[in-house]
């Protein structure tokens, strides 16, 4: 299964309106974000990011991977708002360059 055939399953099952997956990824994307932030910093950093991978079977080296690509090498922590930005990327944007399309590795 590529994106493009992924992202039509998400978008058939939350009623095919883009808003309403646009406000559903925000609303996941709140909720993930609050459970891998273990110490309520307000921010992932690459630990959290490995154990938020973990959860979707990504491998600690792919998840790595993935939030250095999503992040600055130099700082690889995200913010809240930052992982929302990323995840609403993922799910629904059509740009192929997006950074959130990275979010979970090599997907
Ligand atoms: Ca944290």
């Amino acid at each position: 299964m590529v994106k493009r055939d992924f992202l039509a399953v998400i978008e058939s099952r939350l009623t095919g309106r883009p808003d309403y997956s646009a406000r559903g990824m925000e609303k996941v994307g709140r909720i993930i974000f609050d459970v891998c932030d273990i110490d309520r910093n307000g921010f992932m950093d690459d630990r959290d990011y490995c154990r938020f991978l973990f959860s979707y079977g990504v491998p600690e080296q792919d998840a790595l991977w993935a939030v250095r690509r999503i992040t600055s090498s130099a700082n690889p922590i995200l913010s809240r708002s930052r992982f929302i930005e990323l995840s609403r990327e993922f799910y629904c944007s059509a740009d192929p360059d997006a950074a959130g399309n990275w979010m979970f590795g090599k997907f």
